[in-house]
């Protein structure tokens, strides 16, 4: 299959190879790949082209090392479109996975300076604090902080922040979410996120903070979340305006 006469490079030729056979569902997320010795010779080419063509597949998210073990085909990630207002719940439901939640901390507490500007209150005004790893079918995807208006939204407890926010609010309480203002920005998980969300420190995450606000305007949630860069990836339709 590699063709050593072709102006193509053997590297970028093993990659084909392997994009190929994960296409057509030869080999599927977690499958581990061949040694990079067994790939050598097979293809009659130096371990240092194919540890090349490996690599940059890992960059591309497309392959995953694991130290000491060897290389899998990477999980296929999620595919969130930013267009419309939905909640984690209603995200991993619509996508048939089972939503769930770890509560890492609860508190009614006075707004910090941040949270107090973002929901336009006072500092010392109380704010529902939480913070939750939100997981797909028991696998961690996203970190989320959360800042929640306890003027407005009354009566949240654990045991509404363990299962859907959104819902509360809107089945529980009967108030109308309206809109949210959302900016989302590169970064790495450091130790603690790597921690709660079960990858490495350094990994790619992709920083959200969103602003909600009620129907009638009010902001009533704050929330900062970390979203794991290998699982998670964002789309959105854009037409041109006329
Ligand atoms: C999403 C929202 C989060 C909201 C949550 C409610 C983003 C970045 N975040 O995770 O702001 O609090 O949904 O989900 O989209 P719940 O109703 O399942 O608690």
């Amino acid at each position: 299959m590699i063709d050593k006469s072709s102006p193509l490079p053997i590297y970028y030729q093993i990659q084909e190879m392997i994009r190929k056979k994960m296409n057509a569902g030869e080999w599927e997320p977690g499958d581990m790949l061949p040694s990079e010795r067994i790939f050598a010779e097979e293809f009659d080419v130096s371990r240092m082209t194919v540890r090349q063509a490996i690599i940059e597949l890992v960059n591309e998210g497309l392959l995953r090392r694991e130290k000491g073990k060897g290389t899998f085909v990477a999980e296929k990630k999620l595919e969130q479109t930013l267009q419309g207002l939905t909640s984690f719940t209603e995200d991993m439901k619509a996508r048939g996975f089972e939503p769930g939640n770890v509560l890492n901390y609860f508190r009614v507490t006075e707004a910090s300076s941040d949270a107090a500007k973002a929901l336009n209150i006072k500092e010392n005004d109380k704010v529902y604090e939480m913070q939750r790893i939100r997981l797909a079918d028991k696998e961690p995807m996203a970190l989320e902080t959360t800042y929640i208006n306890a003027n407005l939204i009354k009566g949240l407890t654990e045991e509404h922040a363990g299962k859907s926010l959104y819902q509360y609010i809107e089945k529980e309480l009967n108030l109308k979410i309206g809109f949210a203002d959302q900016t989302l920005e590169s970064a790495v998980a450091g130790k603690k996120e790597a921690e709660l969300l079960s990858i490495n420190k350094g990994d790619p995450i992709l920083w959200i903070s969103r602003l909600t606000h009620l129907q009638d305007d009010t902001p009533f949630e704050y929330v900062k979340s970390a979203y794991r860069g290998d699982r998670y990836k964002f789309s959105i339709h854009m037409p041109r305006d006329s």
